[in-house]
């Protein structure tokens, strides 16, 4: 944080901006500044830096490389998983995403997993469903093998799908 002492003015206002959603509590500071000693306008700058940071975190989670996508949905409204066959990584974060088409879910078939895969933990509940766009639900699996889920609400209507983890 090289630029910390020149970007006083601006790193500020951005931090209250996400914070506060726009609320001008910069000014506060602003005024705050001539009069406090420079002690503490470091440690409120360090408190800032470390919102920066954990915002920037959350901003790379959000958009997780180690992730994959899965829309409950096709982009034309036909009710499928988009991919509906692909294949992780043990342990790679699968985000089932409302596309189309809902209300979804996600219900892992206990007949079609590795053995010893306890499929109350990695499935949504059967009353549980996705209604809003862009809901998601997120699951890892870590025991390697096949595995069949389906949608509860359109299971009849083909919304099936199979992961493989390696
Ligand atoms: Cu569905």
């Amino acid at each position: 944080m090289a630029t910390m002492t020149t970007s006083v003015s601006i790193s500020i206002p951005s931090f209250t901006g996400l914070k506060a959603g726009g609320s001008t509590r910069s000014t506060g500071v602003k005024a705050a500044g001539p009069t406090t000693p420079a002690l503490s306008i470091k440690a409120s700058l360090k408190e800032v830096g470390v919102a920066v940071a954990a915002t920037a975190a959350s901003a790379i989670l959000a958009s997780n490389a180690l992730a994959i996508e899965v829309l409950l949905g096709a982009d034309d409204g036909g009710l499928a998983f988009v991919p509906n066959t692909f294949s992780v990584p043990a342990g790679e974060k699968i985000m089932f995403k409302n596309n189309a088409g809902f209300p979804h879910n996600i219900i892992f078939d206990e007949d079609e997993v590795p053995s010893g895969v306890d499929v109350s933990k990695i499935s949504m509940s059967e009353e549980d469903l996705l209604n809003g766009p862009g809901e998601v639900y997120s699951v890892t699996l870590d025991t390697k093998g096949t595995y069949s889920f389906y949608c509860s609400p359109h299971q009849g209507a083909g919304m099936v799908g199979k992961v493989t983890v390696n």
